[in-house]
Protein backbone atom coordinates (compact mmCIF):
# COMPACT_ATOMS: atom_id res chain seq x y z
CA UNK A 1 0.00 0.00 0.00
CA UNK A 2 0.84 3.69 -0.52
CA UNK A 3 2.43 5.56 2.43
CA UNK A 4 0.93 9.26 3.43
CA UNK A 5 3.58 12.03 5.11
CA UNK A 6 2.35 13.99 7.04
CA UNK A 7 3.75 17.98 6.69
CA UNK A 8 2.44 20.26 9.53
CA UNK A 9 2.43 24.25 8.60
CA UNK A 10 5.79 24.56 11.15
CA UNK A 11 7.47 21.42 9.21
CA UNK A 12 8.27 23.33 5.72
CA UNK A 13 11.31 21.68 5.14
CA UNK A 14 12.87 19.49 2.35
CA UNK A 15 15.17 17.85 5.02
CA UNK A 16 12.49 16.43 6.70
CA UNK A 17 12.97 13.24 8.06
CA UNK A 18 9.23 11.85 6.91
CA UNK A 19 10.03 13.01 3.51
CA UNK A 20 13.40 11.60 2.99
CA UNK A 21 11.63 7.96 4.08
CA UNK A 22 9.08 8.12 1.18
CA UNK A 23 9.19 7.50 -2.55
CA UNK A 24 7.67 9.95 -4.28
CA UNK A 25 6.85 7.60 -7.28
CA UNK A 26 4.33 5.66 -5.16
CA UNK A 27 3.57 7.54 -2.06
CA UNK A 28 1.72 10.69 -1.07
CA UNK A 29 1.96 13.87 0.89
CA UNK A 30 -0.56 15.25 3.07
CA UNK A 31 -1.10 19.31 3.99
CA UNK A 32 -3.85 20.77 5.74
CA UNK A 33 -5.20 24.38 6.62
CA UNK A 34 -7.29 23.52 9.42
CA UNK A 35 -9.63 25.88 11.59
CA UNK A 36 -9.14 23.50 15.23
CA UNK A 37 -5.05 24.78 14.78
CA UNK A 38 -5.68 28.64 14.11
CA UNK A 39 -7.74 29.18 16.62
CA UNK A 40 -6.95 26.43 19.66
CA UNK A 41 -5.21 30.20 20.46
CA UNK A 42 -6.71 33.49 18.74
CA UNK A 43 -3.42 33.86 16.39
CA UNK A 44 -2.98 36.79 14.88
CA UNK A 45 -4.55 37.12 11.63
CA UNK A 46 -0.79 37.61 9.65
CA UNK A 47 0.49 34.43 11.65
CA UNK A 48 -2.47 32.31 10.05
CA UNK A 49 -1.94 34.24 6.87
CA UNK A 50 1.47 33.45 7.12
CA UNK A 51 1.88 29.83 7.45
CA UNK A 52 -1.09 29.12 4.68
CA UNK A 53 0.87 30.77 2.56
CA UNK A 54 4.02 29.16 3.07
CA UNK A 55 2.06 25.92 3.29
CA UNK A 56 1.05 26.48 -0.25
CA UNK A 57 3.85 27.63 -1.72
CA UNK A 58 5.60 24.64 -0.23
CA UNK A 59 2.93 21.99 -1.56
CA UNK A 60 3.55 23.80 -5.40
CA UNK A 61 7.32 23.39 -4.59
CA UNK A 62 7.05 19.88 -3.48
CA UNK A 63 4.74 18.88 -6.99
CA UNK A 64 7.57 20.79 -8.91
CA UNK A 65 9.54 18.27 -7.39
CA UNK A 66 7.63 14.94 -8.45
CA UNK A 67 5.86 14.28 -5.25
CA UNK A 68 1.78 13.69 -5.15
CA UNK A 69 0.28 16.53 -2.65
CA UNK A 70 -2.86 15.75 -0.86
CA UNK A 71 -3.76 19.44 0.56
CA UNK A 72 -6.71 20.84 2.30
CA UNK A 73 -7.77 23.97 2.06
CA UNK A 74 -9.23 25.97 4.59
CA UNK A 75 -12.62 26.09 2.33
CA UNK A 76 -12.99 23.03 1.07
CA UNK A 77 -16.07 21.68 2.07
CA UNK A 78 -14.98 18.60 2.93
CA UNK A 79 -12.68 19.58 5.40
CA UNK A 80 -13.12 18.02 8.76
CA UNK A 81 -11.48 21.18 10.77
CA UNK A 82 -8.80 19.37 12.37
CA UNK A 83 -5.36 17.59 11.58
CA UNK A 84 -6.75 14.24 12.92
CA UNK A 85 -9.41 14.02 10.45
CA UNK A 86 -7.60 15.24 7.73
CA UNK A 87 -4.92 11.96 8.04
CA UNK A 88 -8.23 9.98 8.07
CA UNK A 89 -9.94 11.56 5.15
CA UNK A 90 -5.93 11.03 3.07
CA UNK A 91 -5.73 7.47 4.68
CA UNK A 92 -9.00 6.61 2.64
CA UNK A 93 -8.52 8.79 0.29
CA UNK A 94 -5.29 6.84 -0.86
CA UNK A 95 -5.66 3.75 0.40
CA UNK A 96 -2.65 4.25 2.88
CA UNK A 97 -1.33 2.04 4.48
CA UNK A 98 0.65 4.45 7.68
CA UNK A 99 1.19 7.36 8.03
CA UNK A 100 5.08 8.54 8.58
CA UNK A 101 5.07 12.27 10.15
CA UNK A 102 7.80 13.83 12.34
CA UNK A 103 7.96 14.75 15.85
CA UNK A 104 5.63 17.38 16.44
CA UNK A 105 6.60 21.14 17.57
CA UNK A 106 3.60 20.88 20.33
CA UNK A 107 2.75 18.41 22.76
CA UNK A 108 -0.88 19.02 22.37
CA UNK A 109 -1.09 17.43 18.88
CA UNK A 110 1.10 15.18 19.64
CA UNK A 111 -0.79 14.19 21.89
CA UNK A 112 -4.01 14.42 19.75
CA UNK A 113 -2.02 12.50 17.06
CA UNK A 114 -1.09 9.48 19.73
CA UNK A 115 -4.24 9.55 21.09
CA UNK A 116 -6.16 9.05 17.70
CA UNK A 117 -5.48 5.48 16.98
CA UNK A 118 -4.13 6.20 13.55
CA UNK A 119 -1.31 3.93 12.28
CA UNK A 120 1.87 6.81 12.89
CA UNK A 121 5.18 6.01 12.44
CA UNK A 122 7.14 8.86 13.96
CA UNK A 123 10.75 10.17 12.88
CA UNK A 124 12.84 12.69 14.78
CA UNK A 125 12.94 16.15 13.89
CA UNK A 126 16.61 16.86 13.08
CA UNK A 127 16.35 20.24 11.94
CA UNK A 128 18.21 21.23 15.65
CA UNK A 129 21.29 20.56 16.86
CA UNK A 130 20.20 19.07 19.73
CA UNK A 131 18.42 15.69 20.10
CA UNK A 132 15.43 15.75 22.88
CA UNK A 133 17.18 12.60 24.19
CA UNK A 134 20.62 14.56 24.26
CA UNK A 135 18.95 17.14 26.15
CA UNK A 136 17.39 14.77 28.62
CA UNK A 137 20.92 13.10 29.08
CA UNK A 138 22.41 16.14 29.74
CA UNK A 139 19.50 17.62 32.30
CA UNK A 140 19.54 13.99 34.39
CA UNK A 141 19.61 15.11 37.97
CA UNK A 142 20.21 18.80 37.76
CA UNK A 143 17.70 20.18 40.13
CA UNK A 144 18.30 23.96 38.19
CA UNK A 145 19.70 23.90 34.34
CA UNK A 146 22.01 27.00 33.32
CA UNK A 147 21.39 27.85 29.86
CA UNK A 148 25.53 29.39 30.19
CA UNK A 149 26.40 25.98 30.49
CA UNK A 150 24.41 24.33 28.19
CA UNK A 151 25.54 26.69 25.60
CA UNK A 152 29.39 26.17 26.53
CA UNK A 153 28.57 21.91 25.70
CA UNK A 154 27.34 23.19 22.46
CA UNK A 155 29.63 25.70 21.27
CA UNK A 156 32.08 22.25 21.91
CA UNK A 157 29.56 19.94 20.69
CA UNK A 158 29.66 21.45 16.86
CA UNK A 159 32.91 23.49 17.48
CA UNK A 160 31.21 26.72 16.73
CA UNK A 161 33.47 29.78 17.81
CA UNK A 162 36.17 27.70 18.91
CA UNK A 163 39.58 27.94 19.05
CA UNK A 164 41.38 24.87 17.76
CA UNK A 165 43.46 24.27 21.85
CA UNK A 166 39.36 23.91 22.47
CA UNK A 167 39.04 27.22 23.91
CA UNK A 168 36.16 29.84 22.99
CA UNK A 169 36.76 31.76 20.37
CA UNK A 170 37.87 36.04 22.05
CA UNK A 171 38.60 34.70 25.15
CA UNK A 172 35.94 34.27 26.76
CA UNK A 173 32.44 32.21 25.96
CA UNK A 174 29.86 34.89 26.17
CA UNK A 175 30.24 38.66 25.40
CA UNK A 176 27.07 39.90 26.64
CA UNK A 177 27.81 42.62 28.47
CA UNK A 178 28.96 44.73 25.62
CA UNK A 179 25.07 43.81 24.14
CA UNK A 180 23.73 45.93 25.71
CA UNK A 181 24.27 49.60 24.44
CA UNK A 182 21.48 52.38 24.21
CA UNK A 183 20.55 53.57 21.00
CA UNK A 184 22.60 57.29 20.65
CA UNK A 185 20.62 59.84 19.49
CA UNK A 186 19.16 60.15 15.80
CA UNK A 187 20.75 56.62 15.11
CA UNK A 188 18.69 55.44 12.16
CA UNK A 189 17.95 51.13 11.87
CA UNK A 190 18.65 49.80 7.93
CA UNK A 191 15.73 49.91 5.90
CA UNK A 192 13.67 47.24 6.63
CA UNK A 193 13.56 44.28 3.47
CA UNK A 194 10.24 44.03 2.03
CA UNK A 195 8.20 41.39 -0.02
CA UNK A 196 5.68 42.39 -1.84
CA UNK A 197 2.16 39.64 -2.02
CA UNK A 198 1.89 37.33 -4.79
CA UNK A 199 -1.28 36.06 -6.21
CA UNK A 200 -1.02 33.21 -3.75
CA UNK A 201 -0.35 35.06 -0.61
CA UNK A 202 -2.89 37.64 -2.21
CA UNK A 203 -5.94 34.98 -2.00
CA UNK A 204 -4.82 33.63 1.61
CA UNK A 205 -4.91 37.20 2.78
CA UNK A 206 -8.81 37.46 1.53
CA UNK A 207 -9.48 33.89 3.08
CA UNK A 208 -8.09 34.84 6.22
CA UNK A 209 -9.84 38.64 6.62
CA UNK A 210 -12.74 36.85 5.99
CA UNK A 211 -12.49 33.97 8.45
CA UNK A 212 -10.21 35.53 11.18
CA UNK A 213 -11.65 38.73 11.87
CA UNK A 214 -12.56 38.49 15.13
CA UNK A 215 -8.70 37.86 16.03
CA UNK A 216 -6.89 40.77 17.51
CA UNK A 217 -4.27 41.68 14.84
CA UNK A 218 -3.98 43.67 11.49
CA UNK A 219 -3.31 41.84 8.29
CA UNK A 220 -2.70 45.38 6.82
CA UNK A 221 0.97 45.48 7.40
CA UNK A 222 1.38 41.93 6.06
CA UNK A 223 5.19 41.82 4.87
CA UNK A 224 6.93 38.54 5.73
CA UNK A 225 8.83 36.00 3.26
CA UNK A 226 6.65 33.18 2.44
CA UNK A 227 9.26 30.98 0.40
CA UNK A 228 12.72 29.64 1.07
CA UNK A 229 14.12 31.97 -1.43
CA UNK A 230 12.10 35.08 -0.22
CA UNK A 231 13.64 33.91 3.74
CA UNK A 232 16.82 33.82 2.28
CA UNK A 233 16.54 37.46 0.87
CA UNK A 234 15.99 38.15 4.02
CA UNK A 235 18.78 36.53 5.87
CA UNK A 236 21.28 38.00 3.43
CA UNK A 237 19.68 41.51 3.92
CA UNK A 238 20.48 40.93 7.98
CA UNK A 239 23.73 39.80 7.39
CA UNK A 240 24.70 42.73 4.70
CA UNK A 241 22.66 45.31 7.05
CA UNK A 242 22.25 44.57 10.54
CA UNK A 243 24.30 42.08 12.07
CA UNK A 244 27.49 44.38 12.21
CA UNK A 245 25.31 46.59 14.75
CA UNK A 246 22.90 43.90 16.47
CA UNK A 247 25.77 42.99 18.85
CA UNK A 248 25.87 46.16 20.30
CA UNK A 249 21.81 47.21 19.77
CA UNK A 250 20.35 44.12 20.88
CA UNK A 251 18.73 45.49 23.83
CA UNK A 252 17.79 48.63 22.86
CA UNK A 253 14.47 50.16 22.03
CA UNK A 254 13.30 52.58 20.53
CA UNK A 255 10.15 54.47 19.16
CA UNK A 256 8.86 54.11 15.32
CA UNK A 257 11.70 51.23 14.56
CA UNK A 258 10.18 48.13 15.47
CA UNK A 259 13.06 45.91 14.09
CA UNK A 260 16.14 47.98 14.41
CA UNK A 261 19.37 45.86 13.99
CA UNK A 262 17.23 42.73 14.55
CA UNK A 263 16.95 39.80 12.15
CA UNK A 264 13.25 38.70 12.25
CA UNK A 265 13.80 35.73 11.16
CA UNK A 266 12.24 33.89 13.85
CA UNK A 267 9.65 32.76 12.33
CA UNK A 268 10.59 31.80 9.09
CA UNK A 269 13.15 29.89 11.04
CA UNK A 270 10.24 27.56 12.75
CA UNK A 271 8.51 27.37 10.06
CA UNK A 272 11.37 25.71 8.28
CA UNK A 273 12.21 28.03 5.86
CA UNK A 274 16.21 28.51 6.80
CA UNK A 275 18.15 26.04 8.60
CA UNK A 276 19.38 26.48 11.64
CA UNK A 277 22.93 25.16 10.90
CA UNK A 278 23.20 27.19 7.56
CA UNK A 279 22.80 30.40 9.82
CA UNK A 280 24.79 29.66 12.47
CA UNK A 281 27.77 29.08 9.48
CA UNK A 282 27.23 32.33 7.57
CA UNK A 283 27.32 34.45 11.15
CA UNK A 284 30.53 32.64 12.19
CA UNK A 285 32.04 33.23 8.48
CA UNK A 286 30.80 37.07 8.26
CA UNK A 287 32.81 36.95 11.42
CA UNK A 288 36.21 35.32 10.40
CA UNK A 289 36.32 37.28 7.24
CA UNK A 290 36.05 40.51 9.36
CA UNK A 291 33.06 41.35 8.44
CA UNK A 292 31.05 41.86 11.71
CA UNK A 293 32.43 41.92 15.13
CA UNK A 294 32.72 39.14 17.76
CA UNK A 295 29.91 40.34 20.10
CA UNK A 296 27.66 40.48 17.02
CA UNK A 297 28.36 37.14 16.20
CA UNK A 298 28.60 35.48 19.53
CA UNK A 299 25.52 37.24 20.61
CA UNK A 300 23.23 35.77 17.56
CA UNK A 301 25.08 32.28 17.87
CA UNK A 302 23.99 32.42 21.39
CA UNK A 303 20.46 33.31 20.82
CA UNK A 304 20.18 30.15 18.25
CA UNK A 305 22.42 27.53 19.40
CA UNK A 306 21.88 28.79 23.44
CA UNK A 307 18.32 29.63 23.85
CA UNK A 308 16.82 28.09 21.22
CA UNK A 309 18.03 24.83 21.34
CA UNK A 310 17.92 25.45 25.56
CA UNK A 311 14.48 26.11 25.61
CA UNK A 312 13.07 23.38 23.42
CA UNK A 313 14.87 20.78 25.55
CA UNK A 314 13.39 21.68 28.98
CA UNK A 315 10.13 21.85 27.17
CA UNK A 316 10.10 18.30 25.78
CA UNK A 317 11.69 17.11 29.43
CA UNK A 318 8.80 18.34 30.92
CA UNK A 319 5.35 18.41 29.16
CA UNK A 320 3.08 18.47 30.15
CA UNK A 321 3.33 19.25 33.68
CA UNK A 322 5.46 22.58 32.55
CA UNK A 323 2.23 24.41 31.48
CA UNK A 324 0.96 24.10 34.42
CA UNK A 325 4.04 25.84 36.88
CA UNK A 326 2.91 28.99 38.91
CA UNK A 327 5.53 29.47 41.55
CA UNK A 328 4.60 32.72 42.70
CA UNK A 329 0.64 31.51 43.08
CA UNK A 330 -0.52 34.02 40.61
CA UNK A 331 -3.96 34.88 40.53
CA UNK A 332 -4.93 38.52 38.11
CA UNK A 333 -6.18 38.24 34.88
CA UNK A 334 -4.35 39.49 31.61
CA UNK A 335 -5.50 42.98 31.46
CA UNK A 336 -7.66 43.97 28.06
CA UNK A 337 -4.80 46.31 26.78
CA UNK A 338 -2.50 43.75 26.26
CA UNK A 339 -5.15 43.06 23.06
CA UNK A 340 -6.00 46.23 22.24
CA UNK A 341 -2.88 48.61 23.27
CA UNK A 342 -5.06 50.85 24.83
CA UNK A 343 -2.99 51.97 28.19
CA UNK A 344 -1.25 55.71 28.93
CA UNK A 345 2.21 53.47 29.88
CA UNK A 346 4.01 54.77 26.62
CA UNK A 347 6.31 51.63 26.38
CA UNK A 348 3.43 49.70 26.65
CA UNK A 349 1.62 51.28 24.46
CA UNK A 350 4.35 51.05 21.53
CA UNK A 351 5.37 47.49 22.33
CA UNK A 352 1.60 46.20 21.87
CA UNK A 353 0.86 48.29 19.12
CA UNK A 354 3.61 47.37 17.17
CA UNK A 355 2.86 43.51 17.93
CA UNK A 356 -0.97 44.28 16.83
CA UNK A 357 0.60 45.54 13.81
CA UNK A 358 2.91 43.81 12.86
CA UNK A 359 2.70 40.30 15.12
CA UNK A 360 5.84 41.37 16.08
CA UNK A 361 7.79 42.72 19.05
CA UNK A 362 11.74 41.93 19.57
CA UNK A 363 12.96 40.06 22.43
CA UNK A 364 13.47 43.28 24.78
CA UNK A 365 10.48 44.15 24.09
CA UNK A 366 8.37 41.21 24.90
CA UNK A 367 11.07 40.49 28.14
CA UNK A 368 11.19 43.75 29.78
CA UNK A 369 8.39 45.66 28.57
CA UNK A 370 4.92 43.48 28.21
CA UNK A 371 6.50 40.99 29.79
CA UNK A 372 8.21 42.71 32.99
CA UNK A 373 4.69 44.38 33.39
CA UNK A 374 3.32 40.70 33.58
CA UNK A 375 5.68 39.66 35.98
CA UNK A 376 5.48 42.96 38.40
CA UNK A 377 1.21 42.59 38.15
CA UNK A 378 0.72 39.04 39.20
CA UNK A 379 -0.55 38.18 36.11
CA UNK A 380 -2.14 34.15 35.63
CA UNK A 381 1.30 32.41 33.90
CA UNK A 382 -1.22 30.44 31.49
CA UNK A 383 -3.17 33.62 30.22
CA UNK A 384 0.38 35.35 29.46
CA UNK A 385 1.54 31.90 27.55
CA UNK A 386 -2.02 32.31 25.52
CA UNK A 387 -1.28 36.02 25.00
CA UNK A 388 2.29 35.48 23.46
CA UNK A 389 1.34 32.11 21.21
CA UNK A 390 -1.55 34.28 19.93
CA UNK A 391 0.06 36.88 19.01
CA UNK A 392 3.92 36.61 17.70
CA UNK A 393 4.32 35.25 14.09
CA UNK A 394 7.18 33.25 15.97
CA UNK A 395 5.49 31.81 18.33
CA UNK A 396 4.82 27.93 18.68
CA UNK A 397 4.10 26.31 22.12
CA UNK A 398 8.05 24.32 22.53
CA UNK A 399 9.80 27.74 21.95
CA UNK A 400 6.80 30.64 23.43
CA UNK A 401 5.85 28.36 26.65
CA UNK A 402 9.62 27.74 28.07
CA UNK A 403 10.23 31.44 27.16
CA UNK A 404 7.18 32.86 28.87
CA UNK A 405 6.37 30.90 31.43
CA UNK A 406 9.51 30.19 32.87
CA UNK A 407 11.90 32.98 31.41
CA UNK A 408 9.38 35.90 31.87
CA UNK A 409 7.06 34.72 34.64
CA UNK A 410 9.55 32.95 36.49
CA UNK A 411 6.95 30.79 37.03
CA UNK A 412 8.66 27.87 36.95
CA UNK A 413 10.49 28.80 40.34
CA UNK A 414 14.03 29.13 38.92
CA UNK A 415 14.61 25.94 37.24
CA UNK A 416 15.10 27.55 33.70
CA UNK A 417 16.69 31.04 34.99
CA UNK A 418 18.52 32.47 37.92
CA UNK A 419 16.48 35.14 38.91
CA UNK A 420 13.56 36.92 37.71
CA UNK A 421 14.18 39.47 35.21
CA UNK A 422 11.90 42.18 37.15
CA UNK A 423 12.90 46.06 36.40
CA UNK A 424 11.71 49.22 37.21
CA UNK A 425 10.67 52.01 34.94
CA UNK A 426 14.61 53.04 35.15
CA UNK A 427 15.51 50.28 32.98
CA UNK A 428 13.09 50.92 30.14
CA UNK A 429 14.03 54.80 30.36
CA UNK A 430 17.74 53.66 30.05
CA UNK A 431 17.31 51.39 27.08
CA UNK A 432 14.42 53.51 25.02
CA UNK A 433 13.36 56.90 24.35
CA UNK A 434 10.05 55.67 25.76
CA UNK A 435 9.56 57.72 28.70
CA UNK A 436 9.73 61.00 27.21
CA UNK A 437 6.67 60.73 25.57
CA UNK A 438 5.04 59.16 28.45
CA UNK A 439 1.99 60.56 30.44
CA UNK A 440 3.47 59.26 33.50
CA UNK A 441 6.80 60.29 35.19
CA UNK A 442 9.39 57.56 35.38
CA UNK A 443 11.32 59.75 37.87
CA UNK A 444 8.48 59.39 40.25
CA UNK A 445 7.25 56.34 42.18
CA UNK A 446 4.49 57.45 44.59
CA UNK A 447 1.58 59.77 43.66
CA UNK A 448 -0.95 59.83 40.42
CA UNK A 449 1.27 60.32 37.12
CA UNK A 450 4.26 58.15 38.62
CA UNK A 451 5.79 55.68 36.35
CA UNK A 452 3.56 51.99 36.93
CA UNK A 453 6.70 49.90 36.74
CA UNK A 454 8.34 51.55 39.80
CA UNK A 455 5.95 50.88 42.57
CA UNK A 456 5.01 47.35 40.95
CA UNK A 457 8.57 46.51 41.16
CA UNK A 458 8.76 46.83 44.48
CA UNK A 459 5.81 45.85 45.25
CA UNK A 460 6.58 42.91 43.37
CA UNK A 461 9.78 42.11 45.78
CA UNK A 462 7.84 43.10 48.76
CA UNK A 463 5.18 40.27 47.74
CA UNK A 464 7.67 37.81 47.17
CA UNK A 465 10.40 38.52 49.85
CA UNK A 466 10.13 34.84 51.29
CA UNK A 467 10.65 33.34 48.09
CA UNK A 468 13.19 36.30 46.78
CA UNK A 469 15.18 37.25 49.59
CA UNK A 470 18.00 34.28 49.72
CA UNK A 471 18.45 34.60 45.61
CA UNK A 472 22.01 35.83 45.27
CA UNK A 473 21.69 37.68 42.53
CA UNK A 474 18.59 40.10 43.92
CA UNK A 475 20.80 40.58 47.05
CA UNK A 476 21.84 44.27 46.14
CA UNK A 477 18.17 45.22 45.30
CA UNK A 478 17.09 43.78 48.91
CA UNK A 479 19.44 45.60 50.53
CA UNK A 480 18.40 48.74 48.88
CA UNK A 481 14.67 48.22 49.87
CA UNK A 482 15.94 47.51 53.52
CA UNK A 483 17.30 50.78 53.50
CA UNK A 484 14.15 53.03 52.58
CA UNK A 485 12.59 54.38 55.47
CA UNK A 486 9.53 52.59 56.79
CA UNK A 487 7.30 55.35 55.54
CA UNK A 488 8.74 54.85 51.87
CA UNK A 489 8.04 51.48 51.86
CA UNK A 490 4.83 51.76 52.88
CA UNK A 491 4.05 54.34 50.51
CA UNK A 492 5.02 52.21 47.46
CA UNK A 493 3.11 49.60 48.94
CA UNK A 494 0.13 51.27 48.54
CA UNK A 495 0.82 52.61 45.24
CA UNK A 496 1.30 49.56 43.97
CA UNK A 497 -1.79 48.22 45.81
CA UNK A 498 -3.67 50.74 44.49
CA UNK A 499 -2.40 50.11 40.78
CA UNK A 500 -3.32 46.48 40.81
CA UNK A 501 -6.58 47.19 42.55
CA UNK A 502 -7.36 49.32 39.07
CA UNK A 503 -6.58 45.96 37.00
CA UNK A 504 -8.81 43.94 38.58
CA UNK A 505 -11.17 46.78 38.10
CA UNK A 506 -10.64 46.41 34.11
CA UNK A 507 -9.25 50.00 34.49
CA UNK A 508 -6.75 51.41 31.92
CA UNK A 509 -3.12 52.32 33.34
C1 LIG B 1 -0.06 27.56 13.72
C2 LIG B 1 -0.73 26.78 12.63
C3 LIG B 1 -1.87 27.29 12.04
C4 LIG B 1 -2.40 28.64 12.36
N1 LIG B 1 -2.52 26.59 11.11
C5 LIG B 1 -2.06 25.38 10.73
C6 LIG B 1 -2.74 24.60 9.78
O1 LIG B 1 -3.81 24.96 9.32
N2 LIG B 1 -2.21 23.41 9.42
C7 LIG B 1 -1.05 22.96 9.95
O2 LIG B 1 -0.60 21.89 9.58
N3 LIG B 1 -0.41 23.66 10.88
C8 LIG B 1 -0.87 24.86 11.27
N4 LIG B 1 -0.22 25.57 12.22
C9 LIG B 1 0.98 25.01 12.80
C10 LIG B 1 0.64 23.92 13.78
O3 LIG B 1 -0.18 24.44 14.81
C11 LIG B 1 1.91 23.35 14.30
O4 LIG B 1 2.44 22.52 13.33
C12 LIG B 1 1.75 22.52 15.52
O5 LIG B 1 1.19 23.23 16.54
C13 LIG B 1 3.10 21.99 15.96
O6 LIG B 1 2.92 20.84 16.71
FE1 LIG C 1 6.96 53.05 30.51
FE2 LIG C 1 7.13 54.22 32.89
FE3 LIG C 1 8.67 55.05 30.90
FE4 LIG C 1 6.04 55.51 30.84
S1 LIG C 1 7.49 56.32 32.31
S2 LIG C 1 7.30 54.79 29.16
S3 LIG C 1 5.25 53.68 31.82
S4 LIG C 1 8.72 53.05 31.87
Amino acid sequence: APRLALVLGDQLSFELASLRELNPERDAILMAEVVEEATYVPHHPQKIALIFSAMRHFAEALRQRGWRVLYSRLDDPHNSGSIVGELRRGLEQLGAGEIHLTECGEWRLQQALCDSGLPLVWHADRRFFCSREWFAGWAHGKRQLRMEFFYREMRRKHGVLMNADGTPVGGAWNFDAENRKALPRHTKAPAAAGFAADAMTREVLRLVGERFSAHYGSLAGFDYPVTHAEAEQLWQHFLDFALPAFGDYQDAMASGEPYLFHARISAALNIGLLDVRRLCADVESAYWAGRVPLNAAEGFIRQLLGWREYVRGIYWLHMPDYATRNAFGNTRALPEFYWTGQTRMNCMRQAIGQTLELAYAHHIQRLMVTGNFALLAGIVPQQVCDWYLAVYMDAFDWVELPNTLGMVMHADGGYLGSKPYCASGQYIKRMSDYCGDCAYKVSESTGESACPFNALYWHFLMRHRDQLRGNQRLGMVYRNLERMTEERQQALWQRGDQLLARLDAGEML
